[in-house]
């Protein structure tokens, strides 16, 4: 007789390659509608399943882990970053919780590097004006921006995505210096000037690239006072977690003209951002877009659906956070 198929709670619609490889593999309840689940839906919905594949898009905080009902076995997130969930709570109930690092480094660096030309040379501003046919004389002094090349970059998070982007910088001929909780071997750091002091690493950042986690530690990370140590004219760019950045802070310092420009594709609270953003030309705003290519996505599904694979086949999965 064939085994039963696992049974699985899959929160978001899926590209469509990955939701056929769940129909194939997996007894699972899928939401076509990709309607929202809140955690009250997330814990009763539960239900009758032995596994979860969610995205950040659903929080699992302590709360919500410890009502899930006892037949969840695994957390599987469609995400490298898993600071929507409480990892800890997910021990301590013998939840495994799994992500999918590698396969989105390559777009979020992209991505950071959208951001980073685009804040640079002011893109918001001229797309706006080419369209609302605004344009008028050519001039020498209009629309001038920060130059790229040949500046130091300070990267806050040296981890996979910060070494792409670092990779990506060494075209632009970028000096490039790095924080990270350990400092990297020399084959990773390819001559990138490491700063145990992420304080120190804000004085030398005419361009700062944040890409490290969200945790208590990093909560807030860059507030009035660290903006204070960044060279006057700085842009900051942001591929990782809203929650690094106090944002108050940050739109001030856009306003007073401390900072030349921002690029955010992250948010605290996203999609309900802080409205003082909106109203920012010098902020080049992007709804949360770093992984958001067809191959990424489609490699983050089947790399989160390896995980489940791995573990209803009693394997250890290839990417276990818990
Ligand atoms: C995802 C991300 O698009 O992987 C992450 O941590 O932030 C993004 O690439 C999103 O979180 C999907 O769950």
């Amino acid at each position: 007789m064939a085994q039963a198929r696992p049974r699985i709670l899959v929160t978001r619609k899926m590209p469509a390659q990955i939701e056929a490889r769940i129909a194939r593999d997996y007894d699972a309840t899928t939401n076509p509608e990709d309607s929202v689940f809140d955690a009250d839906r997330l814990v009763r919905d539960s239900a009758g399943h032995q596994g979860l594949l969610v995205c950040s898009t659903e929080k699992l905080p302590a709360r919500v882990i410890e009502k899930l009902p006892d037949e969840i076995r695994i957390i599987a997130t469609f995400s490298v970053g898993h600071d929507h969930i409480d990892l800890d709570a997910a021990r301590a109930r013998g939840i495994t919780v799994t992500n999918t690092p590698d396969v989105l480094t390559d777009a979020t660096a992209d991505t950071t590097f959208l951001l980073l030309l685009a804040a640079a040379r002011r893109a918001y501003e001229g797309e706006r004006m080419v369209r609302e046919d605004r344009w008028g004389r050519w001039a020498p002094t209009s629309m001038l921006g920060v130059h790229v090349t040949g500046k130091r970059l300070a990267i806050l998070g040296m981890g996979r995505i910060g070494r792409a982007v670092a990779q990506r910088a060494r075209g632009f001929e970028m000096e490039i210096h790095y924080n990270n909780r350990s400092r990297l071997s020399p084959e990773l750091e390819q001559g990138a000037i490491f700063h145990e002091d992420p304080e120190e690493l804000l004085g030398v950042a005419d361009f700062l690239s944040i890409n490290c986690p969200a945790t208590a530690e990093t909560h807030h990370f860059l507030n009035a006072a660290r903006i204070a140590r960044l060279p006057d004219g700085a842009v900051v760019v942001n591929t990782a977690r809203g929650a690094i950045v106090h944002d108050e802070s940050l739109i001030a310092a856009l306003k007073s003209g401390k900072l030349a420009a921002a690029g955010l594709d992250v948010f605290e609270n996203e999609p309900a951002i802080h409205p003082g953003y909106r109203d920012l030309s010098n902020c080049f705003l992007l709804p949360h877009i770093g992984s958001a290519t067809n191959e990424t996505r489609q490699a983050m599904g089947f790399r989160a659906l390896d995980n489940l694979d791995a573990f209803f086949a009693a394997r250890p999965p290839r990417d276990r956070v818990v």
